[in-house]
């Protein structure tokens, strides 16, 4: 467990453990652009975001915030903020293109020289294997539906940590596998953009797969001590009221939303209830014989991803919708309060539920807040500043209720930004920003916000300011 310092409050604010890793977020087909250089192929997000429609403004990857080209530029920004640790992806398609076959060293030396130039500048590498780039061609032989696409993963795991073990030592499976499976395939928000609720779970369990056969390939691959994880974007579900129907919906959307991939990863089982509920969809037979012995494989520590809670009622949402089976039985009422620039609700209470809720139903399982961050509407003003007082808001209270779940027993070892730089949002293209540092999408010119001045302050100190010490 993580020691609670022993006088977490002062005067001036609220103190973090001593160790505690303070980072910034990232993904590779955000930041990167570089889309056809040095051997890299179409990944879905490629293909998806060419396609007319399917991306706001017809924003693509293609130059994103040239991070390939100005990696130096960001690690430096990162060691202006003092970050302990940088979560980074590495994209499938650079390194492996067809999703098949042999590495591409160009890809890997990009990365290389990634890790290289944080350990120079005193920053952990926290890589991360696939964060929703799966290359074309494995889609087009039939994505995560199809049972290789898990086997393919693993083999890709394997040489990327033969490549990059010597440098790295924090790994991470799948980012947000929820999302790449019904975002993905059940309401075509996000890549491949296909509509099918059956497909959609086949593809979960095939994500849940790929994690597991993931983790041997990497704890083959990497010296012992290497962390192995997974990060989840986990829902943190309420029912509108106490009423047994919102209760229902409420089990329903925790067991598609949550329960898919912590049963399965952490107990070896599939919940009984999802069966039930997805039944008029699949028997599950594609789960086969072994596979949740794979799935469980111990992992050193879990990865949340949080930005706003999820309340439901019993009623009915509209189709296509990312929760199969669920559409007759559950909706998502918008209830008042602050929202972000993506709409979403701006509640921390969530946070400090999800990260005590699992101190209770994992314990001895290290947690890391592997991102939290908010979209604002920002600009620059005529004096070159951005002043994102709602986002620093946000982080304020955010880091409060991770601290407070820290104080209630939460083993939570650190906390990632998301993200380091405003970003292609997928769907929403550039229009929404969720760094601390601006990008001028047009120049590339980079510009810190008040956020990143007030989270280094918070790094440097290891403590959350108290309300008078926001920055000015
Ligand atoms: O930008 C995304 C990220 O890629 C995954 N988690 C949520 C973020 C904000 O939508």
């Amino acid at each position: 467990m993580t020691t609670v310092d022993p006088r977490p409050r002062t005067p001036a604010g609220l103190r973090f453990p001593r160790g505690f890793r303070w980072g910034t977020a990232t993904a590779a087909y955000q930041i990167e652009g570089a889309a056809t250089e040095d051997g890299r192929t179409p990944s879905i997000w490629d293909t998806f975001s060419h396609t007319p429609g399917r991306v706001s403004g017809g924003d693509t990857g293609d130059v994103a915030t040239d991070h390939y080209h100005r990696m130096r530029e960001d690690v430096a920004l990162m060691k202006r903020l003092g970050v302990s640790d940088y979560r980074f992806s590495v994209a499938w398609p650079r390194v492996q293109p067809t999703g098949r076959g042999p590495a591409v060293q160009k890809g890997l030396d990009f990365y290389r020289r990634l890790a290289d130039a944080l350990l120079e500048a005193g920053i952990r590498p926290v890589a991360t294997l696939y964060h929703w780039d799966l290359p074309q061609e494995l889609e087009d032989a039939g994505g995560w539906p199809r049972r290789e696409t898990a086997e393919h993963f693993a083999a890709y795991a394997s040489l990327t940590a033969q490549a990059l073990g010597d440098r790295v030592a924090t790994w991470t499976t799948l980012n947000e596998p929820w999302c790449a499976a019904f975002l993905g395939y059940s309401s075509g928000e996000h890549a491949p953009g296909r509509t099918s609720p059956a497909a959609a779970l086949r593809a979960a369990h095939h994500l849940n797969l790929a994690h597991g056969l993931g983790v041997g390939a990497l704890r083959a691959a990497l010296p012992a001590p290497a962390e192995v994880s997974l990060t989840l974007n986990l829902h943190a579900v309420r029912p509108l009221t106490d009423s047994a129907a919102d209760r229902d919906a409420a089990r329903r959307i925790d067991a598609l939303g949550n329960r898919i991939f912590l049963d399965p990863v952490f107990h070896g089982r599939l919940p009984e209830d999802l069966v039930r509920d997805t039944a008029p969809l699949t028997d599950w037979s594609f789960v086969r014989d072994g596979d949740l012995r794979t799935v469980s494989a111990p992992i050193d520590s879990l990865g949340v991803n949080y930005y706003a809670p999820t309340v439901v009622a019993a009623g009915s949402s509209a189709r296509p919708s990312p929760w199969p089976a669920a559409e007759g039985h559950v909706r998502f009422p918008r209830l008042p309060g602050p929202r972000t620039a993506m709409d979403w609700p701006v509640d921390a209470d969530g946070l400090h539920g999800l990260l005590t809720g699992l101190r209770d139903e994992l314990p001895g399982v290290p947690l890391l807040v592997t991102e939290n961050g908010a979209a604002y509407e920002d600009h620059v003003d005529p004096r070159g500043r951005v002043r994102d007082t709602e986002r620093i808001a946000y982080l304020r209270t955010h880091l409060a209720a991770v601290h407070r779940a820290i104080a209630d027993g939460a083993d939570v070892r650190g906390y990632f930004l998301w993200s380091l730089l405003d970003n292609f949002e997928w769907a929403h293209g550039y229009s929404k920003r969720f760094g601390i540092v601006h990008v001028d999408f047009a120049t590339q010119r980079r510009t810190p916000k008040d956020s990143a001045r007030w989270y280094a302050e918070v790094v440097a100190r290891g403590e959350l300011p108290g309300e008078a010490a926001a920055v000015q």
